[in-house]
């Protein structure tokens, strides 16, 4: 199969890993970069050596002839680039948060599907290798039936440095972070009826919430709680680490600190270690996040390849966003939110 031709738009923080990550992927390769900011876009057009580079997506989706585009921009300008790139029939991935409202998210969805075009949210957790691990041990049976998880990401890593904007919007930690976790929330327990939860900020120096604590129902039977924090001091900085705890009818999965899987179950208990590889571009502690993003942009290639939808598609993504917008409502009305009235 000839190589796929992609670009991508938005050269900011989290893009560099991307651009790495596609330069590792056999069957497709960035051949233009767009950034509105000219300083962004000749500091990755000169790391990653891409020539031809755009200030305007129009002028890059009237100048070039591409199989896809990866848009790697904030949620503000993601509704107007998708609907862009479905416009022009270019197949599309956009980062997460998938959009500013869940409205929004319904309308690029829709219009991807109008226009015939593959559209994938680059929700990368869920490929995290630690945390395929768990799936692979419920898939093998072992535990028996869930009925129980706890999805736990707790932290006082400084985000605000890289990621400045994240200190100055209205949401925080849910939006950002918490869409990851209920995301991994639903691929290792299914789809949710019902999200109550409670938020708090604790660093003054913030706008939105730090810390929020979700309680779901599965259409499985299982209940999970999902906790994220920002405001949590430990001995050993888990960043970016998910905890996770499953208990089923015939044992318990947890996966601790150090990426350590302990699965106790019909075959007794197994202890190993789940540490993601240290690719070659990656520092730690992100080396689990940029390990999955070689993950998350190979199964999109895949995908292309064999013409069947992404596993975190569009559609899929409005499942985990509207959990994002349940979970506020119900943040401000302290009252349990039901799914179905969302979707
Ligand atoms: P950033 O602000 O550093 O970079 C965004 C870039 O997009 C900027 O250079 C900006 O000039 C450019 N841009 C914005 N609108 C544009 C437009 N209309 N046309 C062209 N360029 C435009 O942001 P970031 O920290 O790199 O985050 C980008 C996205 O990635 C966010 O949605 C964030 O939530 C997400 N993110 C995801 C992960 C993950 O693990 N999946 C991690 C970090 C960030
Ligand atoms: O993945 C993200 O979206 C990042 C971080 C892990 C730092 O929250 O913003």
């Amino acid at each position: 199969m000839a190589e796929l031709r992609g670009a991508l738009i938005g050269c900011g923080f989290f893009a560099v890993n991307q651009m790495h990550a596609w330069r590792d992927i056999a069957g497709a390769s960035i051949v233009a970069i767009c950034d509105r900011d000219p300083e962004r876009l000749k500091i990755v057009g000169d790391q990653f050596g891409i020539a031809k580079r755009y200030t305007d997506a129009a002028e890059l989706f009237a100048g070039e002839s591409l199989d896809f585009v990866d848009i790697a921009t904030t949620a503000p300008s993601h509704r107007p680039l998708v609907e862009m790139a479905a416009a022009h029939r270019v197949p599309v991935i956009c980062q997460k948060p998938f959009a500013p409202t869940l409205a929004d998210a319904k309308a690029m969805v829709g219009a991807c599907a109008q226009a015939g075009v593959p559209l994938m949210v680059h929700e990368n957790f869920r490929w995290q290798s630690p945390i395929q691990a768990v799936r692979a041990v419920l898939d093998s049976g072992e535990i028996g039936t869930p009925f129980f998880g706890r999805i736990s990401f707790r932290s006082a890593y400084d985000v605000f440095s890289g990621q400045p904007y994240l200190a100055t919007g209205k949401r925080f930690i849910i939006e950002d972070l918490g869409i990851h976790i209920l995301d991994i929330a639903r691929f290792l327990l299914g789809d949710v009826s019902v999200i109550t939860t409670r938020t708090v900020r604790i660093n003054p120096g913030i706008s939105g919430e730090d810390v929020a604590t979700m309680l779901m129902d599965h259409d499985s039977g299982a209940i999970s709680v999902v906790d994220c924090s920002y405001a949590t001091k430990l001995a050993t900085e888990p960043f970016p680490e998910t905890l996770i705890e499953i208990d089923g009818s015939d044992g318990t999965i947890r996966l601790a600190q150090g990426y350590r899987l302990t699965v106790t179950g019909k075959s007794g208990t197994a202890i190993t270690d789940v540490s993601p590889p240290l690719l070659p571009w990656a520092s730690r502690p992100w080396h689990n996040i940029q390990e999955s993003v070689v993950a998350i942009q190979q199964h999109w290639v895949d995908c292309l390849a064999k013409g069947i939808e992404p596993a975190t598609s569009g559609a899929d993504n409005l499942k985990t966003f509207a959990l994002v917008e349940a979970a506020y409502a119900g943040a401000a009305s302290r009252q349990p939110v039901q799914l179905d009235t969302l979707l």
